[in-house]
């Protein structure tokens, strides 16, 4: 038997299909003896998995673990794990360990990682473990030797999802409970349509997963699925996870074509340029297919700063997308990344005069304000820090409140920001916040909105943002959402 565990990632109202273990499902489902046991719905998982194996001896326990709270609990877990069940090889896969294979093996608990998309390596895997062979032709893995020495095989390049088998839906435990109410509609999935993105940010973790490469489903599989869940869990809305959901436009306009009689409203991320050279047409057709929101990667308001980064983008298009955004009624979501290690005081001052610039072509648009957190990357960190700046060695270290609050996104700590730019671009991302409410809160009353809005529109016209205690304290009392903070 094998277990794929998902640790918990979230809190349960933002309780999403755990999609990497369903797609690793996917490819099992038939052939092997599998259970799903995800975190997000199960509030003792150890105990799942005692009832499991007290039923089939296990093979195996799969863990998915994303940098932050899911890497946590898989701490936890694991070393529990491994204390019950000492035989039984326990492997990562994810966004953590593909991004720190090293850290990750550091540790008595991991004995495999799989980097990258795991749906051909965990079979083979499987299957070299029962064989008794070699794991060292299976291309996208990372382990231990019989010496102790780390081998990292070769990557593995990546794959269409639409290769693989459906999402088998019906093997969670309760699949009805991760039907979300969100402001895009009361029964809203997730899904993801592709893999990877071919771009090469270097501030984006996912460079180093996909290498560069982005691989999609078709259309008109997407639109199969969605047919499906809506059949299966009367869904009316959907968040698109992909890192980049518009690459080709013949495919949007199918796409478009394809759902819009589902009548779904949904949410994707996509690329400025892309969506530049989408014709009227095809922008009015996403719209009336329940195009609501597109997140929209903008980083920064500064030409130099994108060419640093290698976002293939301009300030002037992020303007432009703005503005062209607002005839087809699609709200755009830009997310800033704001620190670079050479000058991150200037960056956040001009970062903050450009987002108000956005605000005035567009008000609807909403703002997602990061601090620039590294990761590792194949053509070298954003803001020339790789001799600047190490990773931590252990799972352990990582889970510290040090590099927990640097993986949040909440403190990164990072030697090149003086706190006080840091306290500036908080206080201006506070600012901003009760400013402008998101929309994607369903739970905050008029009142409360009314009162956001009133509190800060002084600070916000006058440009003052340092020590926003009151709103600071208005936001504990009312609890806004917190698009950053929950949002993908
Ligand atoms: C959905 C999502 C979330 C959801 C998770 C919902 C849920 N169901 O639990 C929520 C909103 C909670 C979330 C939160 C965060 N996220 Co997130 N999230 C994503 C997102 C958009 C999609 C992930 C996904 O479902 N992919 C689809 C599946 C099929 O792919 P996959 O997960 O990669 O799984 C495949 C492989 O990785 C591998 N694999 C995965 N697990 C395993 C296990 C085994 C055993 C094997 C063999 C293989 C394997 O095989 C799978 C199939 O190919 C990604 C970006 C993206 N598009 O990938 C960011 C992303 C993973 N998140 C990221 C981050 C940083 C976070 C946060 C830390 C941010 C924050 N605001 O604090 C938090 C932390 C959450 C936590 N650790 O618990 C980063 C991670 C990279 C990095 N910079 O470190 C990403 C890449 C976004 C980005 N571009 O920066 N997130």
């Amino acid at each position: 038997m094998i277990v794929l565990l998902h640790p918990r990632s979230t809190r349960p109202k933002n309780r999403r299909f755990p999609l990497s273990v369903l797609a690793l499902g996917a490819v099992l489902e038939g052939e092997e003896a599998y259970e799903i046991v995800d975190g997000n719905i199960d509030p003792r998982p150890m105990d799942s998995i005692d009832r499991i194996a007290r039923e089939k001896p296990l093979e195996m326990l799969g863990v998915s673990v994303m940098p932050g709270p899911q890497m946590v609990q898989a701490i936890a877990l694991c070393k529990e794990f491994r204390a019950r069940y000492p035989k039984v090889p326990i492997v990562w896969g994810g966004y953590f360990p593909s991004l720190y294979p090293d850290a990750a093996l550091n540790s008595s608990y991991v004995d495999v990682v799989v980097r990258s998309q795991g749906e051909d390596t965990l079979p083979e895997l499987l299957g070299a473990m029962r064989e008794g062979h070699n794991f060292r032709n299976i291309a996208g893995i990372s382990y231990k030797d019989k010496f102790g020495l780390y081998v990292h095989t070769p990557d593995r390049p990546i794959r269409s999802p639409g290769d693989f088998p459906w999402m088998p839906y019906h093997r969670l435990r309760e699949p009805a409970k991760y039907i979300a109410r969100t402001f895009l509609g009361a029964r809203t999935a997730v899904h993801h349509a592709s893999y990877g993105c071919p771009y090469r940010c270097k501030f984006c973790g996912v460079t180093k997963v996909a290498h560069g490469r982005q691989k999609s489903e078709t259309p008109e599989r997407t639109a199969a699925v969605l047919t499906h869940l809506q059949r299966e869990y009367a869904i009316d809305a959907v968040q698109f996870y992909d890192n980049n959901f518009f690459l080709r436009e013949a495919d949007a306009a199918e796409l478009a074509a394809r759902i819009a009689p589902l009548k779904l409203k949904w949410w994707c991320e996509g690329r400025i340029d892309a969506l530049l050279r989408y014709s009227d047409d095809t922008m009015h057709a996403l719209r009336r297919a329940g195009c609501e929101m597109i997140f929209l990667g903008a980083e920064s308001g500064s030409d130099k700063l994108l060419r640093e980064m290698d976002k293939q983008l301009t300030s002037g298009q992020i303007l432009q997308i703005a503005d062209r955004i607002r005839k087809f009624g699609i709200i755009p979501e830009f997310s800033f990344v704001i620190g670079n290690p050479n000058e991150p005081d200037r960056d956040a001052r001009e970062a903050m005069s450009f987002m108000r610039r956005i605000k005035r072509i567009n008000p609807r648009a909403e703002i997602i304000v990061q601090h620039y957190i590294p990761t590792p990357h194949p053509d070298g960190m954003y803001g020339e820090i790789d001799d600047r700046f190490a990773f931590p060695k252990s799972p352990e270290e990582w889970a510290s409140p040090r590099w927990y609050n640097f993986t949040v996104r909440q403190d990164p700590a990072l030697p090149w920001l003086p706190r006080k730019t840091k306290r500036l671009i908080d206080a201006f991302e506070i600012v901003m916040e009760c400013r402008w409410p998101t929309i994607q809160d369903i739970a905050l009353p008029r009142w409360a909105r009314a009162v956001l809005k009133t509190l800060s529109a002084w600070r916000y016209s006058l440009g003052l943002y340092a020590w926003p205690y009151e709103l600071e304290f208005a936001q504990k009392v009312l609890r806004p959402r917190r698009p950053k903070v929950e949002s993908v």
